[in-house]
């Protein structure tokens, strides 16, 4: 998943320096040591299936198309992205979606020779699932369920019966708990009325579901104490599939709550069993940027972890290693053999046949809006009357930030003709929370300004006049600072302004996602003129 490292740490010329302390914890991985996080970035609520020697992974992707990112492994440390359940318009529809609603927590299963996912579009309030014979797709339209509440799983049963569960206490006045049914997934309908079957251990939003069978047993994995530091992993047990459940004694059976690790807010974990009978759980975590001094805050995301499954003798999983704990750092005889993915392309690359897996957009793609050029690397981008601050039809494409450290250019053709009219480059959170480098019109001279939003606090910080009909952005990112640099050669860069990383964390914004590079172009209350066009893109970074 990582985009090759580059050597030479962030000195730039012409005035950044090394910040040694804020940087990642060093790359220097031990020999044969698997590191988590295993998908850096923001990929929260894994849910994984395995089909024979294949392991496939579905997590969540809120505001952003295509929905549903899905990832394959051979081994669960390697992952190579597999593609989106939800590619078409017809089956995601993200209009107006303000940023951290759209598409939460999907559970992927596979069964009968077909993939099921089973998941929420919280800005419609309503459950779904999709279907697929190949993870690579083509995916089914949405069947929309009679299933209310957020976080649905399924479980297949051997009889034939279909268990749907989920979390309550989201919407209407339903206690808060872990709920059960039966479905039917041809219909869309409950073949039995909907129950509450556990409400967790005692921590506050029981969720995260997740009902799977091992000897005579039915466990009912569950995530507890919301999604932040308090986050862990909780679970019940039942010789019924549908209860009643007794708890495990030894909740939580995993958390890193209060604790001085590296990796925090362990929780919404999927388990599954490997081939060779060991058990693994995929969960998510998140890394609080290792700024001194600083409060705790991530802008990552929240990413993907991986930890050993044992068993203890009276049968309760028993997660991590040590027992409640994801390592760090994974030693090879935790872990299945190794079996990598030949290298790709770089990711993030700009081809004529169209932008790579790892590039989003920000709700649907407007149509018109991005075009491809003959060439390699060229993509034109036509602004819209809506902007980096909107919530509908941008001309926007990014990319997850996936490691603190990381080094993005782009070359930009634009001549503005429009006062306000503008395209650069982003690292944006949200709506409300982002900082830019761009080429824009004011009062009718071109210009290079460098903007900051914050909430209700926004200032272009910096405006210069840009005669060159072609300038270069750069961004560079360690865990403290966001430093934005021009260029009118590509070689010889000036930072032109820069912004802290942590303004950008979940713990100052809110919301459940991560921060994203982008290239985005935008009028001032209607569509540009003219066309932005990118080119010479290159996008790295140096992290575990
Ligand atoms: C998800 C909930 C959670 O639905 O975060 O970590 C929510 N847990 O279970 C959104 O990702």
């Amino acid at each position: 998943m990582n985009n090759g490292g580059f050597c030479g740490g962030l000195d730039e010329q012409g005035g950044a320096t090394r910040d040694t302390e804020a940087r990642a914890p060093a790359a220097g991985l031990r020999t044969g040591m698997a590191q988590n996080p295993v998908i850096p970035g923001c990929f929260p609520d894994p849910s994984v299936c395995r089909v024979g020697d294949d392991v496939y992974l579905a997590c969540s992707s809120f505001h952003q198309f295509p929905g549903i990112p899905l990832f394959h492994s051979r081994d669960l440390v390697h992952w190579r992205a597999a593609g989106h359940a939800l590619s078409r318009a017809s089956q995601l529809d993200l209009s107006g979606c303000p940023s951290g609603l759209g598409i939460f927590a999907p559970t992927l299963r596979y069964h009968l020779g077909r993939f099921w996912i089973v998941s929420t579009h919280v800005g419609l309030r309503r459950n779904f699932v999709v279907n697929a014979e190949r993870i690579e797709g083509p995916w089914s339209d949405p069947l929309w369920l009679d299933w209310p509440g957020i976080d649905p799983s399924l479980c297949f049963l051997g009889d034939g019966r279909v268990i749907i569960s989920g979390n309550g206490g989201f919407h209407g006045d339903e206690p808060s708990g872990l709920y059960q049914a039966e479905i039917d997934l041809g219909s869309g309908t409950l073949r039995t009325p909907r129950r509450l079957v556990w409400t967790g251990s005692g921590g506050h939003a029981p969720e995260g579901p997740h009902l799977f069978s091992r000897g005579g047993w039915f466990y009912l994995l569950a995530a507890e104490g919301g999604t932040e530091y308090g986050h862990m992993v909780t679970v019940a047990r039942s010789c019924d599939p549908m209860g009643p459940f007794e708890a495990c004694p030894h909740n939580p059976v995993l958390s890193h709550r209060s604790r001085a690790h590296p990796l925090q807010a362990t929780g919404h974990a999927d388990l599954l069993q490997m081939g060779d009978g060991r058990w693994y759980a995929l969960l998510l975590g998140i890394r609080p940027a290792p700024v001194l001094f600083a409060p705790q805050r991530h802008h990552l995301g929240r990413e993907v972890l991986l930890a050993p499954v044992a068993w203890s003798d009276d049968d309760w999983p028993v997660i991590g290693a040590p027992a409640g704990t994801v390592p760090v750092e994974l030693a090879p005889d935790l872990l299945p053999v190794p079996r990598p993915w030949p290298e790709v392309e770089e990711a993030g690359a700009i081809t004529p046949r169209g932008l790579g897996p790892e590039w989003v957009w920000l709700r649907n793609p407007v149509p018109g809006a991005h075009e491809l050029g003959d060439q390699a690397g060229v993509l034109t981008l036509h602004g819209q009357s809506s902007g980096l601050d909107g919530t509908d039809g941008q001309a926007f494409v990014g990319l997850r930030l996936q490691q603190f450290v990381s080094r993005t250019s782009v070359r930009l053709r634009f001549d503005p003709d429009q006062e306000g009219d503008e395209a650069g480059l982003v690292l944006y959170k949200s709506e409300q929370f982002h900082y830019e480098l761009a080429v824009s019109r004011h009062r009718g001279e071109r210009v290079l300004l460098f903007r900051r939003r914050l909430g209700t606090l926004w200032r272009v910080e910096r405006r210069s006049t840009c005669n060159a009909e072609t300038v270069w952005l750069r961004m560079s990112t360690d865990a403290r600072l966001a430093r934005f640099l021009t260029s009118t050669d590509g070689e010889h860069w000036q930072v032109f302004g820069e912004g802290e990383c942590g303004l950008l964390a979940t713990e100052v914004t809110g919301g459940f996602t991560g921060v994203l590079i982008g290239l985005y172009a935008q009028g001032a209350g209607r569509p540009c003129n003219q066309a932005a066009h990118f080119d010479k893109f290159v996008h790295q970074t140096e992290g575990p």
